[in-house]
């Protein structure tokens, strides 16, 4: 095997369409924590039911980072290792795989291994995901790879996210919790972005999804968008994605979109209704 593009369950992408040769793409699990019941964010995890469990369950509840050790085994057998994680203001994954790069390589020290810390999640992890299995298979060398990854991540990916709920973000010190009394009162959405940094950014807070289509439709038009690909993920909310789309194909009939259920791990924190979408500019 000479490439592995691995990517923490921040990205919704389970599998990648038309796999470049010699590849091999790796989901690396994040934890959900509710009561006793740990679920792990892969392909056997029962979503609806750990959302059940969440919203019945009065104890505290939690998300946890994978470990270097988990991100170590998906290292195994690749000549070139390509690692996507969300966003390392808000979470360790990054730690843990920056830390599996350093032990990893003194004991194989031929094997390139590059993290990108997309400072972001779902939709823009997934973009990545994507452009770094095409760069491959147009043959590009591994610094290539990693530089012309580097640059489409940093300029040409932006995520928003509408939320009908906040309560785990506000419980897990992910979100201000003025903001978040806000929210699920009156149909309030929230709609935001990724910051420079990292972080959740408030952008507005509209009354319904019919407003809230139209802020997201106006952020994504003053940041630049001009017809690229949109990646949605979405928590039991398929009609926003449309709506989006469909506002968004007056202006650019032929914009391609994909949507995707959120992982364990968005649906816990992005909760029911929720989406967040990666978009190209
Ligand atoms: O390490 C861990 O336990 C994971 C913590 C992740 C916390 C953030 C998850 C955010 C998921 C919420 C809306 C969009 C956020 C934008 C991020 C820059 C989705």
């Amino acid at each position: 095997m000479k490439w592995k593009i691995i990517a923490d369950s921040g990205c919704d992408l389970r599998e990648i369409e038309q796999l470049a040769a010699d590849t091999q793409y790796v989901n690396v699990p994040l934890t959900i924590q509710i009561g006793d019941t740990t679920y792990v964010d892969d392909d056997t995890l029962d979503c609806d039911a750990m959302m059940e469990a969440m919203y019945a369950s009065s104890e505290k509840t939690s998300s946890a980072c994978p470990s270097s050790m988990a991100y170590m085994e998906a290292f195994e057998g690749a000549e070139n290792v390509l690692v996507v994680t969300i966003t390392g203001t808000l979470s360790g994954s990054y730690n843990s795989a920056m830390v599996a790069k350093g032990i990893y390589q003194e004991q194989h020290p031929d094997v390139n291994i590059h993290v990108f810390n997309s400072l972001s999640t779902a939709g823009v992890m997934c973009l990545l995901v994507e452009k770094l299995n095409q760069l491959i298979a147009e043959g590009h060398d591994f610094q290539t790879v990693v530089e012309k990854g580097t640059e489409y991540l940093q300029q040409h990916t932006r995520l928003l996210f509408v939320l009908a709920r906040v309560d785990n973000l506000v419980k897990n010190g992910r979100l201000n919790k003025l903001v978040g009394k806000v929210v699920g009162l009156l149909n309030i959405r929230l709609v935001g972005k990724a910051s420079d940094e990292g972080t959740l950014e408030l952008l507005h807070k509209p009354r319904g999804q019919k407003k809230a289509v139209e802020a997201a439709v106006s952020e994504m038009l003053a940041a630049g968008y001009q017809g690229g690909k949109v990646i949605f993920s979405q928590r039991n909310n398929e009609s926003i994605c449309e709506q989006i789309m469909s506002r968004i194909r007056e202006q650019f009939p032929e914009a391609q979109a994909k949507i995707l259920p959120t992982s364990g791990l968005c649906s816990y924190y992005a909760e029911e209704e929720g989406i967040l979408f990666g978009y190209e500019v």
